[in-house]
């Protein structure tokens, strides 16, 4: 089975990009034929720093091998080293509806915010996407509760170029975790945690110091219940439960059993700790990963070579079928 996924070059990875797809990354190498991709060109959508650009693939890169991501068991690579990626983007074009792109919420959401330009490659950055995925003849794409519609539309290309072109793409799935799918801003939790999107003060980096972590846990909104329980008009305290069920790789119910009649500054000690523990071995691989520049250049550049190998044959299949270039 093949196991694809890509996570954005964007800085500091936080908690849900941890809890919702690293760790379900980690976990890939063990149940199949994982590449994973540093998503450099997505990055490019919206505006950015080229010499900050380059830094951040290689923060990106040092924080998944922190999280055991291992090269021997896994391909692990920058998307533009890969220029099949560009090219298959390009031909899914001609199978991709306007109307489609139109309604994708991350395109309108982030495109509400943008102050500069709206970019066109923000509008098309679900085609480079389905590309990323489908250039791997991927079955299984883990990731957050956010990207569920994205991996729709890549289906729904993947079945079209199929329909058009004859039988030549593989139709994946997404991998969608039951618990920590969406982990919510813990000033906001009526939004999920975000890099662009949401407050510093409700975002726990991976990176974060202890004391950070507690200070952002205990000043986590609430409500004026005292119950530990999840509940519609609960979402801060609901989050929170989420996020110690993962951590603690238990049940949401177990945890509602456990703090029954607990105080909520009990609980979100608990909380505390217990994030703490959990990054804290990540955090500590990820300072001694990061100096190495040349050793993760070299990661990628290996990893790079391997995943040119699998897309190219599909981009020759795909060249093949749609009449493009000299006769195969
Ligand atoms: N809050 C979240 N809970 C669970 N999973 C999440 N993911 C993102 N946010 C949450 C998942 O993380 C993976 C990588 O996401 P990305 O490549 O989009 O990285 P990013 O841009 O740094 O993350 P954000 O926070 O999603 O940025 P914004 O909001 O600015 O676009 C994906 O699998 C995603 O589902």
């Amino acid at each position: 089975m093949r196991i694809f996924s890509g996570i954005q070059p964007t800085g500091r990875k936080h908690l849900g990009n941890y809890i919702g797809a690293i760790r379900q990354y980690v976990e890939g190498q063990d149940r199949g034929d994982a590449v994973y991709c540093v998503v450099d060109l997505h990055a490019t959508t919206v505006p950015y720093e080229p010499a900050e650009l380059r830094r951040y693939v290689l923060d990106t890169t040092a924080m998944m091998l922190a999280a055991e991501l291992d090269p021997d068991r896994c391909i692990l690579f920058r998307q533009s080293d890969v220029r099949e990626h560009t090219e298959l983007c390009w031909l899914l074009c001609s199978v991709t509806a306007h109307g489609d792109l139109n309604r994708m919420h991350q395109f309108r959401e982030k495109s509400a915010r943008q102050r500069e330009l709206i970019s066109a490659g923000l509008f098309f950055y679900p085609v480079l996407q389905a590309a990323d995925i489908l250039a791997y003849r991927t079955d299984e794409v883990p990731v957050g509760d956010d990207q569920r519609q994205h991996i729709e539309l890549t289906r729904d290309i993947a079945e079209r170029f199929n329909e058009r072109f004859g039988d030549t793409l593989k139709v994946p799935r997404h991998r969608i975790p039951e618990v920590g799918a969406r982990i919510m801003d813990l000033q906001s939790p009526e939004q999920k945690m975000s890099t662009t999107a949401a407050s510093e003060q409700g975002t726990i980096y991976v990176t974060d110091p202890e004391a950070a972590v507690v200070k952002k846990v205990k000043s986590a909104v609430t409500d004026s219940g005292a119950e530990v329980v999840r509940a519609p008009d609960k979402p801060g305290i609901s989050n929170l439960i989420e996020v110690l069920a993962v951590v603690r790789g238990s049940d949401p119910g177990e945890i509602e059993d456990e703090f029954h009649g607990a105080r909520y500054g009990d609980f979100k000690q608990a909380v505390a700790h217990e994030v703490i523990a959990y990054l804290a071995p990540v955090r500590e691989r990820y300072d001694e990963l990061r100096g190495d520049e040349d050793r993760l250049e070299a990661i990628l550049r290996d990893g790079a070579e391997k995943a040119r190998n699998i897309a190219s044959e599909v981009l020759e299949d795909v060249r093949a079928r749609m009449g493009v270039g000299s006769s195969p």
